[in-house]
């Protein structure tokens, strides 16, 4: 294992002043260390567009590094292959390898990517060189030789980064002090709505929903990390009769903010979507997410959506899910919740096939 400092470090040695990411747990580490410093790491809504500041860095003449989970490939292909290799821009990513080299050792929306990675990348005929567990500063630093011929040659080399290869850094975010725990707001949620198809977005608020909330009509969503809202749109315009509660994240929110406009064109009067505002990705161990300086009811509302109300208690989350109900949507709800304290809940795949969670929930939809 290399230590998240020296990780950085070794970078910056050799000149990586830029740095942006869409959080994995196995880069926390160093985008934690990267955080302590204004300037230093750009946090970017989706794999797609870290890439593309950091292409953009390029240009202006830094050298540029992106870090980001496998999972999130499918997101930057298109400028990977679009834009990085046809300008022949020199950068250089990491990419955790999630579900690799055994998929069944990890959650099961990484049982594709994870032994798909190497071969997408050669398929794009990219470079990649692997950095293991095992490996400490002297692999890293033969791993970034290797790297920079290829950069010298203006290609754009992948690092996979095994999971334990690189150490943990205490993250640097601002959470709310006031707000509502998240469990607590997904209970007051679904008690205020107890016939709504539920979508859950993928991380701890799936997790939090099955442990406080579980029922045939929930759908846990595992991975397809931002498209919650857009599931639910497609459920709610099917099902008009049936009111459709989105429970989504901040983090996940902003990796396809584009939904947002979708739905308030397509304007389905049956859909609810509530936002957990904590600031940060929690899930992958707490990274801020740029909503501080966003505001979602003002961007729902300049959207389409028929309403948008931030809460932060459980009495004005109750009032603004009846008010929803009751009025035509779709509705946004803005919840800010609190850091998450003590042992998170398990999975709903430890206890249901995505399967068994795919075949309850059509079977509730047609009751
Ligand atoms: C495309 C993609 N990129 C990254 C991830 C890793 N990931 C899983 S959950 C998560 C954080 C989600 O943050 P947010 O929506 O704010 O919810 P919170 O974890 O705070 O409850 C991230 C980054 C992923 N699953 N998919």
């Amino acid at each position: 294992m290399i230590s998240a400092q020296d990780f950085c470090d070794l970078l910056a040695d050799r000149g990586f002043s830029f740095a942006s990411g869409v959080p994995c747990s196995h880069f926390g580490g160093p985008i934690a260390h990267l955080s302590t410093q204004p300037g230093r790491y750009v946090p970017a809504p989706n794999e797609g567009s870290a890439l593309s500041v950091a292409a953009g860095a390029a240009l202006g003449g830094r050298r540029a590094y992106v870090m980001l989970q496998n999972s999130g490939l499918g997101n930057l292909i298109n400028p990977l292959t679009s834009l990085v290799m046809t300008y022949q821009l020199p950068l250089l990513t990491f990419t955790s390898l999630r579900g690799w080299p055994d998929p069944a050792t990890d959650e099961p929306q990484h049982a594709v990517m994870g032994p798909a990675t190497p071969g997408l990348l050669d398929s794009v005929h990219t470079p990649h060189y692997t950095l293991y567990a095992k490996d400490g500063p002297d692999e890293f630093a033969l791993v970034l030789e290797q790297a920079e011929k290829d950069l010298a040659e203006q290609r754009a080399p992948f690092v996979l980064v095994e999971r334990g290869a690189i150490g943990k850094a205490t993250a640097a975010n601002d959470p709310y002090s006031e707000g509502l725990a998240a469990a607590e707001a997904i209970r007051v949620v679904t008690a205020a709505a107890p016939q709504a198809a539920v979508i859950a977005t993928t991380g701890y608020t799936g997790r939090d929903t099955f442990a406080v909330a579980d029922a045939p009509g929930n759908f846990y969503m595992q991975g397809s990390m931002g498209h919650a809202s857009s599931l639910g749109l497609g459920v709610a315009l099917t099902h008009p009769e049936r009111t459709v509660v989105i429970l989504d994240g901040d983090g996940a929110l902003l990796m396809h903010l584009g939904a947002l406009s979708m739905i308030g064109h397509a304007a389905p009067a049956n859909l609810i979507h509530v936002v957990l505002d904590n600031r940060v990705h929690e899930s992958t161990g707490g990274q801020a997410t740029t909503s501080a300086t966003t505001s979602f009811p003002g961007m729902a509302l300049a959207a389409g959506y028929a309403s948008a109300i931030a809460c932060d208690s459980e009495d004005t989350v109750r009032n603004a899910m009846t008010q929803a109900q009751t009025v035509p949507g779709p509705h946004l709800i803005n919840v800010k919740t609190l850091p998450r304290t003590g042992a998170i809940p398990p999975r709903a795949t430890n206890a249901l096939s995505t399967l068994d969670i795919r075949d309850r929930f059509q079977h509730s939809l047609q009751q």
